[in-house]
């Protein structure tokens, strides 16, 4: 069933039916004001910190509700509706929407009758407050009076949790006023005028009308929507009055009504707008409204040129419409989504992470650095300042992070503030593949030479932060003289002991060693050189001798001696990750290579990705296999893990496999699912973290929108795999893995100041290779582009 469509000339996915299938979310705004609105207008907002400034209420888990409501009210028939189907939910054969997710905005479009409204949601380009703009038509033939109602539900309490649980404190600290154009709710009033007490300080929120008078208002939830009532049918509403009654403890909301009357063909403008701020603040901000649809108009342009300038740093031009529309757009927006918003907020991630994961964040870097390096540059200097002096990264970085005098795993106190009791063996080296990406493609050698500060003190170049990456690993070998299993690895659920050893991480540190030989080479460090030829020699003839058994790799050993991931092994013998990088990490000879990836054909593939192992683990667990905590095809237990996803499909691109390539991002990709949406749940223009597999009921059910790592893996596995821009420091490789029906196609990138218009023509049907490459109408020796070559406007032409 398909429930809408990617709008790829305006960036848009657009959903003419609004029963999806689970509430399907777009981002505004940014952490300083964030907020998430649904296809239903449920969600919520905050200011800096989802925990901490929350300023409108969502209750997790439930169904979509509070949101940003508008609510429409013919005052002759006194028959009400919602600006967004929900909450009033009329008849969908008599009410007709359409809601448009954008790049920083949504608006939604409906009919019922004979009005026509459009209300655009919006958080103004780093601003503070956000917008919700309606625009009402009446499409009848006779004049109309309407009644429009804005409502939101405060928190009582910037903390969400305590607005949630801590009633007997919460329901009695809240107040609100009227202002004339708006409510005004304050918390904790009195701490403004007396005694600070623990330091708590008076909140002051608003919800203010532009464009329009109020005729009445509520600043009490319970007052405006009405016992025995709810969101679908406020008595407010229902009354066309809202009742001016203000809260004094109990819930506070934000209601206020206009009425409006409209000539047939008359359209009017007014703006909702809501935020955190003080008097004077409140007063600047609804003045700047008052010319909506100009003021409005400005903004969303201003917003547009934002996100559409930065996708547009690279775009695609292939046969596959659902390729180009991730690519182009939602791929590329999610990955600065996790970017931007880490694990912070989401409808699955209520808010209460308080930091950085130091893998997630890394890896989440690197869906971006196409396309705004510079971005991506300050976060790496960020995360290179949260590596400890030892060269281990911390677990989590707080949101406050301190550079130079942040605690360690190896104090209590680090430990008893994060809930992370232990380094964790692969953290520090995903910095490896992330700092070289963001080189290739800036050109920016000199940053090896940047001095960085460590978590803990000290400082050192990021050459020397990445050999103490190396240095920790080294520190920490296990007993076969891989590196230890520490915490866990990329794989939060495998325990494998602290002596234990992982083969996937042991291909990372692998392939940080070829990495780091990049550098080494670069500053003529031959003295190191040679080391890391001699212990990446000892590390790979180790993970050939201990880890490869006949077509696979298996996942590592037990701390003592047991292996995981034997083709023996009843259950949980064959798993996706060492397979996949023993690709990427250079390792696996050809012979190796070709097997590995048939094996996970074989015995991982599904119609909606391949599986993170199989078969899952329900009667053969070890302990430490925490896993089996859930449900057979289920996240980490034999479930479709989307992360791992990216990193197949680039293995099989770098072996040149495009059909295979392309065979794995159609089924994982969620565009493919859009006319299956009913099976897949989630947007179909996001990954999520995991789709149920083949021993669940509902195979191809995918969960935990946005936030995920699968984000950066995807993109990268789709832009240097299948696309094959490879750049490296001294220019751009282009070594295309496409399926062999794609005739021809295009890419438009931007690198390092310079425009690239690549033309790659397939007249064979192959899978990748090269014939020729022109490059400004001159032959280049081989499928590389020195960045010397470049002028300032590239026409550039493979041939594969
Ligand atoms: O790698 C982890 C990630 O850090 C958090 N989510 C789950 C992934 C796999 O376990």
């Amino acid at each position: 069933m398909r429930y809408g469509y990617f709008d790829e000339a305006n960036k848009e996915y657009v959903i003419d039916r609004p029963d999806t299938p689970a509430p399907w979310a777009n981002y505004l705004g940014s952490p300083e004001y964030g907020a998430i609105i649904s296809n239903n207008a449920g969600g919520y907002s905050f200011v800096k910190s989802g925990a901490n400034g929350r300023i409108l209420r969502y209750i997790f888990n439930s169904f979509d509700q509070p949101g940003r409501y508008i609510y429409l009210r013919d005052n002759d028939s006194k028959d009400y509706w919602s600006a967004s189907w929900q909450p009033v939910g009329k008849d969908l054969d008599s009410y007709k929407s359409e809601c448009h997710h954008g790049t920083g905005y949504t608006y939604m479009n409906a009919e019922y009758a004979g009005i026509k409204s459009s209300v655009l949601y919006y958080v103004p380009l780093d601003k503070t407050h956000e917008v919700w703009k309606l625009k009402v038509t009446n499409d009848s033939d006779k004049p109309r009076n309407l009644s429009v109602f804005g409502y939101c539900e405060f928190t009582n309490d910037n903390n969400y949790e305590q607005d949630q649980v801590n009633l007997q404190y919460t329901l009695f600290i809240t107040r609100t006023y009227f202002m004339g154009n708006r409510i005004k709710q304050v918390i904790n009033e009195n701490v403004n005028k007396g005694a600070a007490i623990n330091g708590s300080v008076a909140f002051t929120r608003f919800f203010g009308l532009a464009g329009a008078e109020v005729a009445s208002y509520a600043g009490d939830k319970e007052a405006f929507l009405g016992r025995y009532h709810g969101y679908g049918n406020p008595v407010g509403v229902e009354n066309g009055d809202c009742g001016n009654c203000l809260n004094y403890n109990g819930n506070a909301c934000g209601a206020l009504e206009t009425k409006i009357t409209l000539a047939p063909g008359e359209s009017k403008e007014l703006a909702f707008v809501l935020g955190m701020k003080n008097d004077a603040e409140t007063e600047a901000v609804m003045n700047s409204y008052a010319d909506v649809h100009a003021q409005s108009e400005a903004e969303l342009a201003e917003l547009k040129e934002y996100w559409h300038g930065k996708l547009n740093h690279f775009q695609v031009k292939t046969p596959s419409e659902s390729f180009n529309a991730m690519i182009n757009t939602w791929n590329a927006y999610q990955c600065f989504m996790t970017f931007i918003w880490s694990r912070a907020a989401s409808f699955s991630y209520c808010g209460l992470r308080n930091g950085y994961g130091y893998r997630d964040t890394v890896q989440d870097i690197q869906g971006v650095i196409h396309l705004a390096p510079e971005m991506a540059l300050d976060k790496i200097r960020f995360m290179l300042s949260a590596q400890v002096d030892n060269g281990g990264g911390l677990p989590l970085v707080k949101f406050d992070h301190n550079a130079g005098h942040e605690d360690t795993p190896d104090d209590e106190s680090y430990v008893r503030a994060t809930g992370h009791p232990a380094y964790r063996a692969d953290d520090a080296l995903w910095l490896f593949p992330t700092v070289y990406k963001y080189i290739a493609e800036s050109g920016n050698t000199d940053f090896i030479d940047e001095v960085i500060l460590f978590a803990n003190g000290g400082e050192g170049t990021v050459y020397e932060h990445l050999k103490r990456a190396i240095d920790f690993s080294m520190n920490h070998l296990g007993n076969n003289r891989m590196p230890a299993g520490l915490h866990a690895d990329w794989n939060d659920c495998l325990r494998l002991g602290k002596q234990g050893e992982s083969t996937f991480v042991a291909m990372q540190l692998y392939y940080a060693m070829s990495v780091l030989r990049i550098f080494a080479e670069q500053k003529n460090d031959t003295e190191y050189i040679a080391y890391l030829d001699k212990i990446q020699k000892e590390l790979g003839d180790i993970i050939q001798t201990k880890c490869w058994e006949d077509d696979r790799y298996i996942r590592g050993y037990k701390e003592d001696g047991m292996i995981i991931g034997s083709k023996h092994d009843p259950e949980a013998n064959m798993w996706l990750n060492p397979q996949s990088w023993a690709v990427i990490s250079g390792l696996a000879t050809k012979d190796q290579a070709e097997k590995a990836l048939e094996s996970v054909h074989r015995e991982l593939n599904t119609p909606y990705g391949v599986r993170l192992m199989a078969p899952s683990y329900v009667d053969h667990a070890f302990e430490g296999a925490l896993m089996l905590l859930f449900n057979p095809s289920t996240k980490e237990n034999g479930g479709i893990f989307s992360q791992p996803q990216g990193w197949i499909i680039l293995a099989e691109s770098l072996m040149g496999h495009g059909n295979r390539a392309f065979e794995y991002f159609t089924e994982s990709s969620p565009a493919s699912m859009n006319d299956k949406a009913e099976i897949r749940k989630l947007e179909p223009y996001c990954h999520g973290q995991f789709t149920e597999s083949s021993d669940s009921p509902f195979e191809g059910r995918a969960h935990v929108h946005w936030l995920t790592g699968t984000a950066s893996t995807v993109m990268v596995g789709c832009v240097e795999g299948i696309l094959g821009m490879r750049p490296d420091f001294d220019g751009l490789r282009i070594a295309p893995s496409v399926p062999s029906d794609w005739k021809e196609f295009e890419i438009n990138k931007d690198f390092r100041g310079k425009k690239l218009h690549i033309v790659v023509k397939n007249p064979n049907g192959a899978e990748s290779g090269y014939k020729s490459l022109v490059v400004n109408g001159k032959e280049m020796s081989d499928n590389y582009i020195a960045a010397s070559e470049l002028a300032d406007i590239n026409e550039i032409i493979l041939t594969m």
